[in-house]
């Protein structure tokens, strides 16, 4: 029975949440191609039978689940034969760590970047919402968190450094094959693409700009074929 995910819908039927492309290329490396349901933020009674209101959410059989994390480990529970996304026990262990690292340093140094963004690609019936509760986030108007960009690209610099440093000395973060810890960093890079007209790359990224090429081209161009700004290609 084919699975079906729920993921955030914005204007132009544009798929920027990061934690959407989780678990996107989580059910492409385990072959499976979902039915995807795309909901507006304020529509999140469209998944409430999950028993909370954000995506993505998975519903695999007679089981649903919600949060990104959860979803990548009911797919390598329920999935063994198909190819593993951790590489073990000690491997999900070490996935757990960098989705930490991920939701607490590189997130976070991207969305002050991408919020104005998002609130420019945001539905239009979402904008309101979006406008309110960004803006209420960062204590400021959006248009004034924009004037602030180049301090925080700045601040960006030194959380792609570990990033830097793995890609040069090998294809993919989880070393020649990409695996789950992969797509927990590409999504991220994903959602700038989707998002945002200015590459969050610069010239001393030419490692992580080619791995992103790569990541892009997974799955039949999974990641690439979606409506996006070509600047970070
Ligand atoms: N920890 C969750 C976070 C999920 C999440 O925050 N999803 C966003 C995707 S846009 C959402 O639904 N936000 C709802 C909102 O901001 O109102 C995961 O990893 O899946």
């Amino acid at each position: 029975m084919t699975p079906t995910l729920y993921e955030r819908l914005c204007a132009d039927d544009r798929r920027p949440s990061p934690y959407c492309w989780r678990a996107r290329l989580a059910l492409a490396h385990k072959g499976l191609a979902p039915e995807v349901r795309a909901i507006k933020f304020t529509e999140a009674e469209r998944v409430a039978f999950s028993g909370q209101g954000k995506v993505p959410v998975l519903v695999d059989g007679d089981r649903v689940v919600s949060d990104s994390w959860n979803i990548a480990c009911h797919l390598e529970e329920a999935y063994p034969e198909a190819p593993t996304l951790f590489g073990g026990a000690g491997g999900r262990e070490l996935a757990r760590f960098l989705n930490h690292w991920v939701d607490s340093r590189l997130q976070f140094a991207l969305s002050p970047i991408l919020a104005p963004s998002m609130l420019e690609i945001a539905h239009p019936d979402d904008r309101a919402y979006s406008k309110e509760t960004r803006e209420a986030k960062y204590g400021m108007p959006l248009t004034e968190l924009r004037a602030e960009r180049p301090r925080h690209m700045e601040a960006l610099q030194p959380v792609l450094e570990p990033l830097r440093l793995r890609l040069a000395e090998s294809p993919y973060l989880c070393g020649t094959a990409p695996a789950y810890g992969d797509y927990l960093v590409f999504a991220e890079f994903q959602w700038a693409r989707c998002a945002d007209p200015q590459d969050m790359l610069g010239a001393a990224d030419g490692a992580i700009r080619d791995w992103r090429g790569r990541m892009l081209e997974l799955f039949g161009g999974l990641a690439r074929r979606v409506p996006a700004f070509d600047s970070a290609a």
